[in-house]
This record gives C-alpha cells, sequence and structure tokens, in this order.
C-alpha cells in the first residue's frame, strides 16, 4: 500500500520540476541572460534620440541611428540620455572632448541652459562638468526651435569605461523646460572623441566637400551627413547657393547657373550689311534668361531679356569695317547667376569673292569653262 504522504510529496516534487523546467527554459531568454556582447568603443557621433517619443519622458538614448520619425525629449527640469543598456561592452572606452548640437524648443526667451555629462548612474545627480548655453546665440530657428552648439573640452579623460559602467554616462541637459528635438530635418547629436582642428581640418568624412572642422566650428553641420537638414541639397551647394544647411524649409531654393549661350549665323560677311545671329541657353532650373553680347567692335547689347530658358532668340548688327570679329556671349539667370562665355569668329575681309549675275549667265553658255571654273575656285 502506496503512502499516502509520500505519494503527495513525490507529485509536490514533480509538479515543482515541471514548474522550474517550463519556467526556465523563457526566463533565461527573457531576462537577457543570453549576454550581448558588443564589441565596441565609445565615441563619434550619437544621436540624442527619445526612447518613448508619446510619453513626457525625460530620458532618451544615445543611439548611432539616426531618427526616422520626430521624437523629443523633453521635462520640466532636465533631460538625460544614456546608451543603450542592452548589452556588455567588450572593450574599454576612454571619453574626453564633447561636441554638442542641440535643437531646442525656443518658445521661452532668453534661456540659458546647463549642458555636461554625468557618471553617476543616479537619475537626478548633478554633473561631472558643465557649460552654460544661451538660446540667443542660436545659429539657425526653424518654427519654435532653435539650433544652438557647443564644445566642451576635457583633458584628458572624463571617464574610462568597460563592460557594464558605461550605462553610467549620461548627457545631461538642465534648465527650465528643455525640449530636444529629433526628426529627420532637425535632430540633435553629440560628437564623443572629438579629434584636434588640425586633424579635423584634414577630415572630410562624408565627403561632401567641407572639411570636418568647418562643418562643425564654421556651418555648424553634421560632419557624418552630407545633407545635414535633409532637404535634398548637400551642406556644401547650400552653403555654395547661401542657403541655411540647417533648414529644412529654405525660402530659396539653391540655384544653378544657365549654360553656355550657342551662337548660330555666319561666319563670313560684309561690312555694312545686317547679319542676323541667333543666341540660346538653357537653364538647368528652367529659370528666365538675359543675354549679354559682345560684337567685338565695341558694340554690344546689354543684359537684354528676359526670355524662357532655351528659347531661341535672333539678334542682327552691322560690322562698318572690314576684319576679324569674336562675337561673345553669356547669359544670367533672373536669380544673378552667370553662364561663362560663348563664342563666336566672324570674318568680314577686305576682298570678298562674288560673281555677278552677268558674268554666271556668261558660264552658263560654256559647261566645260563653267566645270573648270568651279575646280580652280
Ligand atoms: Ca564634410
Ligand atoms: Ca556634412
Ligand atoms: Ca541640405
Ligand atoms: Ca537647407
Amino acid at each position: 500500500m502506496f503512502n499516502n504522504h509520500i505519494f503527495r510529496k513525490g507529485l509536490v516534487f514533480g509538479v515543482l520540476i515541471l514548474f522550474i523546467g517550463l519556467s526556465t527554459i523563457p526566463l533565461t531568454e527573457g531576462l537577457g541572460e543570453v549576454i550581448n556582447y558588443i564589441d565596441t568603443v565609445i565615441d563619434g557621433l550619437y544621436y540624442l534620440r527619445d526612447d518613448d517619443p508619446l510619453n513626457w519622458e525625460d530620458v532618451g538614448s544615445l543611439k548611432k541611428d539616426s531618427p526616422i520619425e520626430n521624437e523629443t525629449t523633453r521635462c520640466g527640469m532636465f533631460v538625460n540620455f544614456h546608451f543603450n543598456q542592452s548589452g556588455i561592452y567588450t572593450r574599454e572606452s576612454k571619453i574626453f572632448n564633447i561636441y554638442y548640437h542641440l535643437w531646442q524648443k525656443s518658445f521661452i526667451q532668453e534661456l540659458e541652459y546647463e549642458v555636461g555629462y554625468s557618471t553617476s548612474s543616479e537619475h537626478a545627480a548633478g554633473f561631472n562638468e558643465s557649460i552654460w548655453i544661451d538660446t540667443n546665440d542660436y545659429i539657425s530657428e526653424v518654427y519654435d526651435f532653435r539650433l544652438i552648439q557647443a564644445m566642451q573640452y576635457t583633458n584628458p579623460y572624463i571617464a574610462t569605461f568597460k563592460g557594464n559602467d558605461i550605462y553610467n554616462f549620461t548627457i545631461k541637459i538642465f534648465g527650465p523646460n528643455p525640449y530636444v528635438l529629433c526628426n529627420p530635418n532637425q535632430y540633435s547629436f553629440v560628437i564623443l572623441n572629438l579629434e584636434d582642428n588640425d586633424t579635423l581640418q584634414n577630415y572630410d568624412r562624408d565627403d561632401d566637400f567641407l572639411a570636418d572642422y568647418d562643418e562643425l566650428f564654421v556651418y555648424f553641420t553634421n560632419p557624418f551627413d552630407r545633407d545635414t537638414d535633409n532637404d535634398g541639397y548637400s551642406d556644401y551647394s547650400e552653403i555654395v547657393y547661401g542657403t541655411d544647411p540647417n533648414n529644412y524649409y529654405d525660402p530659396y531654393e539653391p540655384n544653378t547657373h544657365p549654360d553656355i549661350p550657342t551662337i548660330q549665323g555666319p561666319l563670313q560677311g560684309k561690312p555694312g550689311i545686317r547679319y542676323e545671329y541667333r543666341f540660346s541657353s538653357s537653364d538647368p532650373d528652367e529659370n528666365e534668361v538675359y543675354y549679354y553680347i559682345e560684337w567685338g567692335d565695341n558694340q554690344n547689347e546689354n543684359w537684354i531679356g528676359q526670355y524662357s530658358s532655351g528659347k531661341e532668340i535672333a539678334i542682327s548688327h552691322i560690322w562698318d569695317e572690314n576684319g576679324i570679329y569674336t562675337i561673345k556671349a553669356k547669359a544670367r539667370d533672373i536669380n544673378g547667376a552667370e553662364s561663362d562665355w560663348g563664342i563666336l569668329k566672324v570674318n568680314i575681309p577686305r576682298n570678298v569673292v562674288h560673281y555677278n549675275t552677268l558674268f554666271l549667265r556668261f558660264l552658263d553658255q560654256f559647261p566645260i569653262l563653267k566645270r573648270i571654273f568651279s575646280l580652280i575656285k
């Protein structure tokens, strides 16, 4: 006869084993016991991303991925940005020199923010080091957000991290109602371990023809992004055309100069006779164009127009003297961008060979003579 007590004990034990067996498999994965080792050093560009764009959150992330939609990290007093906490960093990282590029809401005027870093895991801990930035010293203003920039030089290192220590590094912004905007056209970022100025002068890491130094300290654009404001025009072309490389909503389209005008017409002529020449220039932006024409005899047509892009216009001219003249024409679009010169040489010679009609009629009577004459001509 079974001892009822032992049977019950066995049943409980069996159920317990079954429960542990069932629960440990998902638990090991669900709680992250499969450790994510991250073989990378902490440096370079990090976007200040919001972890939960729908909520009023004061904590965001430092991420390598740029935002694909609108994110705002905000709070009444301070916002913090941490590294991703889902792994263990296998290499040691030292952190120094921090560059800040921050889009801040500008609804309160004359606003100062304290910006810096903390190496405490305390959520509301103060700064290890900080600087003050004033939103009145803004670089760009797009609607009610202002772009502000700052550089925090640290010497030599502010922290050395390995493993999980890296989670204790926080970029902090403190002040009345900090709003940190991050969207594809206006994103906030920091650059950690920024190189010295000589090195930055020699880098163009995004191949947009602007040195990293100029991007960071002259134009305040992103040295890792060819088109910082994502408006379809590279940082370089915006600077060349005078538009704002940090403003997606530029009021003016970048402008391209018209093509070199083509010049067509007689290559020879006589003095005192009116000859007609045709000019045409196409503008890549389809802007209307003006023409400036020099006839080579100190006479010119002074910015005539405006004409549709690519339209052929006819203008006539009389050369009073014999000579070889160079017709030069350039086009200018309505925005003021000029083409290079188009050129056509015209010979108004001293002795123009021409046959009077009587002589031609005479030749008609003698076909062989006419043939010989045409051969020697
Ligand atoms: Ca560049
Ligand atoms: Ca760039
Ligand atoms: Ca752009
Ligand atoms: Ca722009």
